[in-house]
């Protein structure tokens, strides 16, 4: 292949982008600025590079996460000197957290220019400190650096950004002028003479293979006793991050049959996946009685965290004497120091082989008697569902999880949104992939993360969010805007944030509302305006069917505002969960 090179800059900057794409990491998310040229226009010149353009860097880099957090591969974002590279802070944080791929590919000023107060300088080097993965501090393009060194370091970059131990990469490339594509140099055949094979050839200069982590036999032994010989096990289910792992995990749960408590990250909750997994486990576990009845002597968990607190204080309270987690990374993750037993493995190999070698057990006492209580809650969420016409929170996302499109992703914001959806959302739905930024929990970057997660699904999105997250994020409607696909965001207007509520802080009057619940006394239909997006603003359980019916028939990203009172929206669910736990002790 001829690569386009008018001078070395836009060689090595061709180089990367072509090496990236052999990769596989074929999308590249710019934003605009002068030091980037090289990059940008690298980029432009390789037809195979799949692109989006966006002014604002913190949306872009949440717009890769999301792509990332869909594909698990990285997307590259390229962005200019200065603080546009500190505006992938918060996204290089949640990407590290949860182990998401990312590449970071900026420009920076040459070392004559650094720490000399030029223009648009800042320090760049190991900007993201111990939240990047990797950095790499690329010299100025010059001759007498071999071409070899430009296709490693982008392959170790995105070998480094992918798997269990992955997250975000920075590379941090150096220009001196001329930054734009003029012809400079006569030729640079001569300098590509040593990587004339690769330029033959389509693929990456360096292959790598990943090990495959296995526990050995002995504590392979170990766990197997363990799930034969325990009557009284729990199964807890966190982030899985792929449909392998859902299918291997749900194997191995339906061989168990023991009660699953599946985080709604796990993409197990919804949709009728197994009989095994308890939907509203949070109502019986926080129900005194039955918490104290149903104590597990050993709780597996499997992948990563999970929302609910109340599980956690749960198990806390329940002490098994075994807890054992499984997850493909080697970070701690035991916040509640009660991990006894922790196996760092491929999820999907070793939750298929213990499937196999495990004898499928009949339901026990023990199983059933979780279902029992389960049973016994169900109708007063079905009672709830099917009378009544007012909307709430809790009715929005019960309603969402039943009228999705199963062809559809969905995103739900940190606060309220992911936990309604796991209190209230219905397994009777479709089960569709489900997003989330849990590894921080941030409410930024929402509306980007959602419509990174459609670009890499290749899907339509139903994003679930509350009003500050919307606000936070307003920025990135223009990405919602531009997306290829319908990206529909459903806002609980309720004024501020409902979450707070619930908090103890909720009873000191005098200063709550202002300083915790921040109302704002905003509406969004001049925000839907000015982006050009449908907006619809229903106020009854049918105009929300019909509304979220008419945007999936039109195909088009909207936002659908829902008014929410933030006290209505607190009793509803104290009045909730005490019917449902009356009805268990009934
Ligand atoms: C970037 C960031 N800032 C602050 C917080 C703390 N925080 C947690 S929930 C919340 C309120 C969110 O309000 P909203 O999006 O309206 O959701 P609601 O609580 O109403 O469901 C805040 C500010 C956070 N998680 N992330
Ligand atoms: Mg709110």
């Amino acid at each position: 292949m001829k690569l386009p090179a008018h001078n070395l800059n836009h060689l090595w900057a061709s180089l990367l982008v072509e090496e990236f794409i052999r990769n596989g990491v074929d999308h590249f998310f710019l934003a605009s600025g002068f030091r980037c040229a090289p990059l940008a226009v690298a980029v432009a010149e390789n037809p195979k590079a799949k692109t989006m353009i966006h002014y604002d860097e913190r949306g872009l880099a949440f717009y890769a996460l999301g792509f990332g957090l869909a594909t698990g591969r990285p997307a590259v974002v390229i962005n200019t000197s200065g603080t546009a590279v500190a505006n992938g802070w918060p996204a290089v944080v949640e990407a590290a957290m949860e182990r998401i791929p990312l590449v970071f590919l900026t420009a920076d000023r040459p070392p004559e220019l650094r720490d000399t107060a030029a223009n648009q300088t800042i320090d760049q080097v190991k900007i993201f400190g111990d939240y990047a993965r990797w950095f790499v501090d690329l010299p100025c393009p010059s001759r007498s650096i071999p071409p070899e060194m430009v296709l490693t370091t982008v392959d170790q970059a995105v070998y480094r950004s992918c798997g269990a131990r992955g997250g975000a990469v920075h590379v941090n490339a150096m220009y001196r002028d001329p930054l734009v594509p003029e012809p400079q140099d006569k030729d640079l055949t001569d300098y590509l003479h040593s990587v004339m094979p690769w330029l033959d050839d389509e693929k990456p200069y360096t292959e790598y293979a990943r090990p495959e982590p296995s526990c050995g036999p002995d504590i392979f032994e170990k766990v197997q006793r363990l799930l034969e010989q325990t009557e009284r096990g729990l199964v807890i289910v966190g982030r899985l991050c792929s449909d392998a792992e859902r299918s291997a995990v749900s194997g191995l749960i339906q061989t168990l049959a023991w009660p699953v408590c599946a985080d709604i990250t796990s993409g197990l909750r919804l949709g009728a996946t197994s009989r095994n997994i308890i939907a509203q486990s949070d109502m019986l576990i926080s129900h005194e009685p039955f918490a104290n009845g149903h104590g597990p002597e050993v709780v597996l968990h499997l992948g990563g965290r999970f929302v609910s607190k109340k599980l956690a204080a749960f198990v806390r309270h329940s002490g098994p004497a075994e807890y054992v987690l499984m997850a493909d990374h080697p970070e701690r993750q035991d916040p509640g120091h009660e991990v006894t037993l922790r196996i760092e493995a491929d999820l999907k190999g070793l939750c298929n082989t213990l499937a196999h070698k495990l004898t499928r057990r009949a339901e026990s006492r023990w199983t059933a008697s979780w279902h029992k209580a389960m049973d016994a809650m169900q109708p007063v969420l079905g009672k709830f569902a099917e009378n009544g016409t007012d909307l709430s929170e809790p009715i929005c996302a019960h309603m969402i999880s039943r009228n999705i499109p199963p062809a559809h992703g969905l995103f739900l914001a940190s606060s309220m949104p992911v936990r309604d959806m796991d209190l209230f959302g219905d397994s009777k739905g479709p089960s569709v992939r489900v997003g989330a930024n849990r590894g921080a929990s941030g409410v930024d970057g929402t509306i980007a993360t959602a419509t990174g997660f459609a670009r890499g699904l290749e899907r339509p999105v139903t994003l679930l969010m509350g009003d500050l997250a919307f606000l936070h994020d307003l920025n990135s409607l223009n990405l919602a805007r531009k997306s290829p696909y319908p990206i529909v965001i459903v806002v609980m207007n309720n004024n501020g944030g409902g979450i707070f509520s619930f908090l103890p802080i909720a009873r000191f009057e005098h200063c709550f509302e202002t300083y915790f619940s921040t109302p704002h006394g905003l509406t969004f239909k001049p925000a839907a305006d000015m982006y050009g997006l449908a907006y619809y603003h229903p106020k009854t359980r049918q105009e929300f069917v019909d509304s979220y019916g008419e945007v999936m028939e039109k195909g088009t990203s909207a936002i659908l505002e829902i008014k929410i009172d933030r006290k209505d929206n607190h009793a509803l669910h104290m009045q909730l969960i005490k019917e449902m736990q009356d009805a268990l002790e009934a």
